[in-house]
């Protein structure tokens, strides 16, 4: 039996989640709580943070690390070509990648004005257990901005970044949202990217779709966005090629 030990927000998880629908595996999922969920990822995988797969006896954390298990224990449907240079490239893109999911996420949470929808999103799949999963939201938001350093200086440094993360996507694919970055299929360098910019684009059937409340100088920019060769690319990744099974 498999188990995906996640957050349904974290877009590291939704990575993990798309390669293993990709491949057609069936997983159950583990919603831990935020923080608390430190008691499991340690003494499970030595680590703090989610995604953490469990694959029968074999626990593995972190998402590139489950990618790379996932790509060597279940070879159908590859996400990695045995062209060694073409994988080379899509590994070193799936890392460039994994890092802009930190600056999608303090860019993001750093414009957050009303916490509500986040909380929600966030907390939703939790039963309210006596009041303490409301009373935990306000400690929660504090945690996350502290844990995640959603500070105004590098809240714009991560704007910066995640603008050359979207030029790097638009010049790959020579401004075409049909083509993959690498090659002419979908590779583990696509599902990370899409994945870890989704929270910006909030493709329909994403946690981040029902977030809302963005101020007017937010939204505007959101919307150019949107409508940039890299906004529309995501997009199309997820409608053509995010299977959900
Ligand atoms: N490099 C890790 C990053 C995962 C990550 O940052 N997960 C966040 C959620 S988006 C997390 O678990 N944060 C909780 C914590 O750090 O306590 C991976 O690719 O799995």
């Amino acid at each position: 039996m498999r188990t995906l030990y996640q957050f349904p927000i974290s877009h590291y998880c939704e990575k993990t989640r798309w390669h293993l629908d990709h491949k057609g595996l069936a997983f159950n999922v583990d919603d831990l709580f935020p923080g608390l969920h430190r008691l499991q990822s340690r003494p499970m995988a030595g680590i703090d943070t989610l995604p953490i797969l469990r694959d029968g006896a074999k626990v593995i954390g972190d998402s590139s690390a489950i990618a790379l298990y996932l790509e060597a224990q279940y070879p159908d449907h590859p996400l990695l070509p045995d062209d060694a240079e073409q994988r080379a490239a899509i590994l070193a893109l799936e890392e460039r990648f994994d890092r802009m999911g930190v600056h999608v996420r303090r860019w993001l949470y750093g414009q957050i004005r009303d916490w509500r929808t986040v909380m929600v999103a966030m907390l939703k799949p939790y039963r309210p257990l006596f009041g303490l999963r409301d009373a935990m939201k306000p400690v929660l938001q504090r945690g996350v901005l502290r844990l995640y350093g959603v500070t105004p200086p590098r809240v714009e440094r991560s704007r910066v970044e995640l603008l050359e993360g979207l030029a790097l996507i638009e010049e790959l694919t020579g401004n075409d949202p049909a083509r993959y970055l690498v090659g002419d299929r979908l590779s583990l360098a696509d599902i990370a990217a899409a994945a870890l910019y989704a929270p910006i684009f909030t493709p329909a059937g994403t946690p981040w779709a029902e977030i809302s409340g963005h101020d007017g100088q937010t939204q505007r920019f959101l919307d150019e966005l949107h409508a940039r060769p890299a906004g529309q690319w995501i997009m199309r990744r997820y409608a053509e090629d995010r299977a959900r099974r």
